[in-house]
């Protein structure tokens, strides 16, 4: 026995027409009018909308950062996914400092025991010995077609121009593709230190530490990069007209480059949001940092015309009011516990967060919460104001990261023969986001009080109910793990 969903608005980033829709099993079998409900089950959608659950391409569940680890993993990361609408995502596995891909990925494979959605990996090389180099396509047996590099974080993720483009040559004879993290950090590490001895202490000061031209500057030197090897490339988290400029350029001149940018891209700024005081800035330090209204224009106008693909979270969220205090306390008198032996102790005790640099802006924890809130967010901001169609949203939303991320179309459509990852959208469905009733493991909310007219009010993965409402179906375990296809278009 199947589920039929009859009377939908069918939304793909194609079309959008009245249908029932077959489930059976884990995919949709059947799509047309006037399916016969044949001892189905059947799900009435008059007057919502049945849209492909979104994915989401950058995420950072469970990732160590300086003295502490982001706060989602793949237990309360998906559920807050799911929660939101989105269904699959993938996740930065990290290579370790002298260790090799392999031993990275076992450390990623075991933290997504835990998942309840679909997840996927991209390989971060932040060690890039010969050996390492080598070692990239055997990623194609892993399921992993995706290649990252940090140009910026110096003595810690980044990479040279030499590493770079060696990856690049290897990747473009491998059919796999690059992902880039685009700001200059030899820049950035001198501009750090000058501002903290000038007293520049602030989470303000973070901005100032990497200016909109290092970003541009990063992404130009890629993008030419790509051009010259041919290497298929995707740059992560594009923040700013400098960047974007840049970037076009490459796509005018035909080279092989995509790029997405991040929900808060959209919203924040650094005169409002990084400047508030009483600390409350730190609420908002990632990295590229988030710039200004000029630049949200941009980046819609990006988004309307192609010249961006995805908008995803690059979701990294960090307690704001961690407790440092008590874990310094618990942490000096067990030199070898970690924050997870500190946290198991009581409910009420966190990891260190944002307060890890009260005194110093460069020990912030860079990340922000995001996961749960995308597809409210964009649906409210880009369809409710009118700036993109409900197909350009899916399109943003899930189609176009399941094409590019070889995905597709067992994810980011609904069609005969896909995955039945399907949202049943109210369109009418008031909701207020809010850090008391979001489902992300952190104590604030970048949208907090931010209405949204539509959601989706059931989510299914693969034919099974995970959300229905308020309540939960999801189960630890549940979650597949996405290998992915090395076949994947420019677009
Ligand atoms: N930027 C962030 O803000 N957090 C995690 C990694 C990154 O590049
Ligand atoms: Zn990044
Ligand atoms: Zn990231």
């Amino acid at each position: 026995m199947g589920t039929v969903f009859k009377n939908g608005t069918i939304i793909t980033a194609s079309d959008m027409f009245i249908a029932d829709l077959l489930v059976e099993g884990e995919i949709i079998t059947q799509m047309g009018r006037d399916i016969a409900s044949d001892g189905h089950a059947v799900v009435d959608c008059t007057g919502k909308y049945l849209m492909p659950g979104g994915i989401d391409v950058h995420t950072h569940l469970d990732l160590p950062f300086g003295e502490t680890y982001s706060n989602d993993d793949f237990d309360t990361g998906h559920k807050a996914a799911a929660f939101g609408g989105t269904t699959s995502h993938i996740d930065f596995v990290i290579q370790p400092k002298g260790g090799s891909l392999m031993d990275g990925l076992v450390k990623w494979r075991k933290k997504a025991e835990l998942a309840q959605i679909d997840y996927g990996f991209h390989m971060t090389i932040t060690d890039p010995r010969d050996e390492v180099l080598a070692e990239i396509p055997s990623m194609l047996d892993e399921g992993i077609t995706t290649i990252k590099l940090l140009m910026a974080y110096k003595d810690m993720y980044m990479i040279d121009d030499n590493a770079l483009f060696r990856c690049m040559m290897i990747a473009k004879e491998a059919g796999m593709l690059i992902m880039v993290h685009a700001e200059n950090g030899d820049v950035e590490a001198i501009l750090k230190p000058q501002l903290l001895a000038a007293g520049k202490t602030a989470p303000v000061y973070h901005a100032a530490s990497r200016p909109p031209e290092i970003e541009g500057e990063a992404a130009y030197r890629a993008v030419m990069m790509s051009g010259l090897t041919g290497c298929p490339l995707y740059v992560v988290h594009m923040t700013c007209e400098p960047a974007i400029e840049a970037f076009r350029r490459g796509r005018e001149l035909g080279y092989p480059v995509m790029a997405e940018t991040c929900v808060q891209y959209f919203f924040m700024t650094v005169s409002e949001h990084l400047s508030a005081p009483d600390f409350e800035g730190a609420k908002y330090v990632c990295s590229p940092p988030i710039r200004t209204k000029r630049d949200h224009e941009v980046l819609w106008h990006a988004i309307q015309d192609g010249t961006l693909q995805h908008v995803s979270t690059d979701h990294c969220d960090f307690w704001w009011d961690g407790g440092i205090g008590p874990w310094r306390e618990w942490s000096a008198a067990h030199p070898n516990g970690d924050w997870a032996a500190y946290e198991a102790q009581d409910p009420s005790y966190r990891r260190p967060g944002k307060e890890l640099g009260m005194d110093n802006f460069a020990k912030i924890p860079n990340g922000l919460p995001g996961l749960e809130d995308r597809m409210l967010v964009m649906w409210e901001h880009g369809v409710n104001s009118g700036r993109i169609t409900p197909m350009k949203y899916v399109e943003v939303m899930a189609t176009n990261p399941a094409k590019i991320f070889g995905m597709y179309p067992r994810k980011g459509t609904l069609a005969i023969g896909s995955d039945a990852d399907i949202l049943v959208w109210d369109p009418q469905a008031e909701h207020v986001i809010s850090a008391e009733t979001h489902h992300m493991r952190v104590d604030y909310n970048l949208y907090e009080g931010m209405h949204i007219q539509g959601k989706p009010i059931k989510v299914y993965q693969r034919g099974k109910l995970l959300v229905d409402g308020d309540e939960w179906h999801g189960k630890n375990g549940e979650g597949q793990y996405i290998p992915r296809d090395p076949f994947a278009p420019v677009l």
